[in-house]
């Protein structure tokens, strides 16, 4: 039973009416509905000469539909490779070329820009509100479809992630990778089939995806499908819900609202928060106004959830909790590679079942990133003597905004490419609502030259838009030591405060 859905199968309810995912309009989707619509899906891949091992390339608004397509592909025995859909052409340039897809399903809207760069690749299209052509195709197929027989080892996913230095690359999640992590979270979160998880995260990377809709299909329990994240909206829908998944933002936009009470949210039973570090001092501002300690948990695209807060037992605000079950954390010296004794601050290194297959054919980047088959997070944590872990700082130049990896190297690049630009830096600062935006300190080629508005305009069509500087600040020169390496801890002391003062 390697493939992953076959996996996830072998859990849904025996009763096929049982809900699977409530829409914003109301509908339910069941989860008969969901077999017979991956299945018309799969059908559809077929038709369009998609076969096992090809890989599946989707960049669409958040819809059900899309979710059909994954499961559609995982049933194809294709490999899924979602992308942001803020990335814009020049972006998509580079994952086409990189992953080679059989097929590149977009928006509707971008249909002729995709078609454009897509060249040879074919292009299907998947709307918000079930418009398309792949949908179209889709709904005149057969709702029967027997899913593809795979091994463990064989990949269901590609996820693109930055990296400190050059493009993005692919991580390869294997359908064992992802069936693995799912039960292993099913059991530690306690969910069983009447849970009803309110689902307001994006599905084109990991959290939305493999967290909250695997777990929810391997425990055969039910969504509320949000769209995007709105407070209202989350507010309007929580009483239904039993358990909610987020990115700390999620959790400082509902303290905002004054609404959002004891009273509104008494019967939930599980809160769970993680992709950026959830503040301490936001952890017990949630527990004093709901009664809940959030569950905080640590994971990464290339290897889903490492670590979580107890289920039961104290969920210790500031830390991310304990190596989940077959999963082997150590702490390492980033620069030899020593394993350090319990309590020191090091490398966080990863190794168990979760741990993806490398990097799409870029195999000496994977070896880079591995060490005596552990995988090198990039995070600095330590242990402390009840085994709960802590992360106190990044070994990467990582920014993380609203639950979004920002490389403050492929701003650099493309900001140096500006003809107004000599030289740029780029910092994470603290933001109060994304926890850190993204800041640019530069050196115009003409000195006089500092319009801000100017230069983040000129980077539209570049970068995505969460990449770009929020704030840019013009300097003479940039602070640097004595081997010319811009000086970042000081553009941090002189601009930290760019968001909060
Ligand atoms: C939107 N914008 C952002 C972000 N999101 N800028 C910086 N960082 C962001 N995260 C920009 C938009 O382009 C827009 O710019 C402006 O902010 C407001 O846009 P809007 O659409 O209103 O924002 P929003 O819908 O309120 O989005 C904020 C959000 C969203 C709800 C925090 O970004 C979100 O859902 N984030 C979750 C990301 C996530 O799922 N991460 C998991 C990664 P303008 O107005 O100027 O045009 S998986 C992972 O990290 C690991 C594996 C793990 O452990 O989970
Ligand atoms: P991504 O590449 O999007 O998968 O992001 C993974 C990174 O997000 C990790 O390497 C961490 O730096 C960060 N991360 C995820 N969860 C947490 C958390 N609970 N606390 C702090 N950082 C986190």
């Amino acid at each position: 039973m390697a493939n992953l859905f076959d996996t996830l199968a072998a859990r849904f309810p025996a009763d096929q009416t049982r809900p699977f995912a409530w829409l914003e309009d109301g509908s339910l989707v069941t989860y008969g509905d969901m077999m017979a619509g991956s299945a018309r899906f799969a059908n559809a891949l077929a038709a369009r000469g998609v076969g096992i091992g090809d890989r599946v390339m989707v960049q669409t608004p958040k819809s059900i539909d899309m979710l059909m397509l994954y499961l559609a592909t995982l049933r194809a025995g294709a490999i899924f490779v979602p992308l942001n859909t803020a990335y814009t052409s020049a972006e998509l340039s580079y994952f086409i070329e990189d992953a080679e897809p059989a097929l590149f399903v977009s928006d509707p809207a971008r249909h002729e820009e995709l078609a454009a760069l897509a060249g040879d690749i074919s292009v299907e299209t998947l709307g918000e509100a079930g418009e398309g052509s792949l949908s179209a195709l889709a709904a005149g197929m057969s709702g029967a479809w027997v899913t593809v027989a795979r091994e463990a080892d064989d990949l269901a996913a590609i996820l693109y992630t930055s990296g400190t230095t050059g493009r993005s690359k692919g991580a390869m999640l294997s359908h064992d990778n992802l069936a693995s992590n799912a039960l292993t979270l099913v059991d530690h979160w306690r969910f069983s089939a009447d849970d009803v998880l309110l689902h307001a995260l994006p599905i084109f990377h990991t959290h939305g995806l493999f967290v909250g809709t695997n777990v929810t299909l391997a425990a055969g329990s039910s969504m509320i499908f949000q769209a995007k994240f709105d407070a209202e909206a989350v507010m309007a829908a929580l009483p239904r819900a039993t358990t909610m998944m987020g990115v700390p933002t999620f959790y400082i936009r509902l303290l905002a609202e004054q609404a959002f009470d004891r009273s509104l949210v008494g019967h939930m039973r599980l809160f769970v928060s993680g992709s950026a570090p959830l503040s301490a001092e936001i952890h017990r501002e949630f527990e004093a106004r709901t009664g809940h300690a959030i569950l905080e948990r640590y994971g990464m695209t290339e290897t889903n959830m490492n670590t979580s807060n107890p289920y039961d037992g104290d969920r210790i605000a500031g830390t991310v909790g304990m190596p989940l079950p077959g999963i082997d954390i150590r702490i390492a010296d980033p620069e030899s590679g020593r394993v350090l004794p319990q309590g020191e601050v090091g490398v966080i290194e990863i190794a168990g079942p979760n741990v993806f297959k490398g990097y799409w054919r870029k195999p000496e980047k994977t070896a880079e990133e591995f060490r005596d088959g552990y995988f090198i997070s990039g995070d600095l944590g330590f242990i402390d003597p009840r085994g709960y872990v802590s992360i106190v700082g990044r070994a990467k130049d990582l920014i993380i905004a609203g639950g979004y990896n920002i490389y403050p190297a492929e701003v650099e690049t493309a900001l140096d490419e500006l003809p107004q630009i000599h030289e740029s830096a780029v910092i994470g600062v603290p933001h109060p609502d994304l926890g850190e935006g993204v800041v640019a300190a530069v050196v115009p080629r003409a000195p006089a030259f500092a319009d801000e508005a100017a230069v983040i305009a000129a980077l539209e069509g570049t970068l995505a838009r969460f990449k770009q500087p929020r704030r840019v600040y013009f300097l003479p020169e940039l602070p640097k030591n004595s081997m010319g390496k811009v000086q970042k801890t000081t553009l941090r002391e002189m601009f930290g405060d760019a968001f909060t003062a």
